[in-house]
């Protein structure tokens, strides 16, 4: 069981940033992390102090802040990232354990992954993160809290020499655990599946859709990175294709760029999906931001699939002002409520028009004495086949053939 630990939150508001939004998805974080804030300050500046990141003064009010606070604080989180110096001189002159967003969105993905290269993935950029960012000596945390926590609720390899060493052997495992991906999306490929990705921001509700379609059982919460895993399973549109279609580890603004590297072969599967239907919570007033930071990150990817915006949680939207400028943009999107169920099944029919701009779905007919060719030309052109039945006349099956290969067949489509 993990402890409640007393946070203590500080804002830095740069120009150009949106203190209410920030503020709001970093404590979110924190309770995610299971932190409890007790006191939470912010500061205006231009820039970030190379040593303090707020300024000296603010500091020593914030000590006097905590000092007078009953209960002892755990740890300090600062709203930007924090390098060696900072780290070291804020500690010492906060007395206290000293991290940054970045540790907690790590320490977030620590807490959550179950699957083994999910856990290597999260303490690979952990390690990552830690050499790169933190001193010698003050490598983590003392204590057993936020940021200090490995996958798993290991403690982190705190000697840089042991945590290099780590890092390798992480890259060798992860590498090997790619391989064996790499083939399955290969194979999946010569099977010809059309594969669809659910992407989209943390918390849009991407699982509950998955799960609504497929019947699966995904964990859906309402916390952030409630999914870390790439979950796939098998969709049949209504024309009967069949595609795959893929829930993923959820985005954030400012995702830490070594998640995004571990992460890479997780999220390779939807850069290389055919369609992404990018999943967003219509009712967030930050959806437009949501949808922007979803894209960038899938841009980063090299994703190249046509996107579908899903607008969820439509039951709890009230007015549509914050969405007018995003609908005019020409995206297709759709309205459903994953919860209630609502537009739902719009979904597969949607998906299914993008498939039918590459495939024919085709009735195809030969007789006994060809039979067995027009079996091997759609083998060998990897179509689905449905509803094949023999009759004394021959063979009878209805085909979904890429619009490349249709010709191939051409003599045995019948109406
Ligand atoms: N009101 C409402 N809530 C929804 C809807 N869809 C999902 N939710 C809720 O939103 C929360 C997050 O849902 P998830 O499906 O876990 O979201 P996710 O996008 O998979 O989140 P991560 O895995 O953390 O990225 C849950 O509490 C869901 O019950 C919806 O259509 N309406
Ligand atoms: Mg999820």
């Amino acid at each position: 069981m993990t402890q409640i630990e007393n946070v203590v939150l500080v804002y830095v508001e740069l120009p150009d940033a949106n203190a209410d939004q920030d503020i709001y998805e970093l404590t979110e974080l924190v309770h995610t992390a299971q932190g409890e804030i007790k006191l939470q300050c912010s500061q205006k500046r231009n820039s970030i102090d190379v040593n303090t990141v707020v300024g000296k003064g603010k500091i020593e009010e914030i000590k006097r802040l905590m000092d007078m606070m009953d209960c002892i604080a755990d740890v300090v989180i600062f709203s930007c990232p924090l390098s060696a110096t900072q780290r070291a001189t804020l500690k010492k002159q906060l007395g206290c354990d000293v991290i940054d967003k970045i540790d907690l969105i790590l320490d977030i993905f620590a807490l959550r992954a179950t699957s083994a290269e999910g856990k290597k993935q999260v303490e690979l950029a952990q390690l990552s993160y830690n050499l790169a960012t933190k001193p010698e000596g003050n490598f983590s945390r003392q204590g057993a809290g936020i940021g200090t926590r490995g996958p798993g609720e290991t403690k982190l390899e705190t000697n840089k020499r042991a945590a290099r060493e780590r890092i390798y052997r992480l890259r060798c495992e992860l590498k090997e655990i790619e391989k064996h991906r790499a083939l399955t999306r290969k194979q999946r490929r010569e099977n010809n599946m059309f594969t669809v990705a659910l992407v989209g921001y943390t918390n849009a509700g991407k699982s509950t859709l998955f799960n609504r379609l497929t019947s699966a059982d995904v964990y859906a919460d309402n916390k952030l990175f409630a999914t870390l895993d790439t979950t796939v399973r098998r969709l049949k549109l209504p024309n009967d294709i069949e595609i795959l279609l893929c829930d993923t580890v959820g985005f954030i603004k400012e995702l830490p760029h070594m998640l995004l590297e571990a992460f890479k072969s997780t999220l390779e599967e939807a850069a290389t999906a055919d369609l992404i239907l990018n999943v967003c919570d219509a009712s967030d007033e930050n959806v437009a931001q949501h949808i922007a930071v979803t894209e960038s990150v899938l841009a980063e990817l090299g994703a190249a699939a046509p996107v579908v915006r899903v607008y969820n949680k439509c039951d709890k939207l009230s007015g549509t002002a914050s969405l007018g400028q995003l609908l005019g943009e020409n995206v297709t999107s759709v309205f459903v409520s994953a919860l209630r169920g609502d537009n739902v099944e719009l979904l597969p029919e949607i998906i299914e028009r993008y498939i039918l701009e590459k495939y024919s779905v085709v009735q195809l007919k030969a007789p006994h004495a060809e039979a067995a060719n027009l079996l091997a030309l759609l083998s060998k052109y990897r179509a689905q086949c449905r509803d094949v039945h023999y009759s004394d006349e021959g063979v009878t099956l209805r085909a979904a053939i890429s619009k490349k290969y249709v010709s191939v067949v051409a003599k045995y489509i019948s109406f």
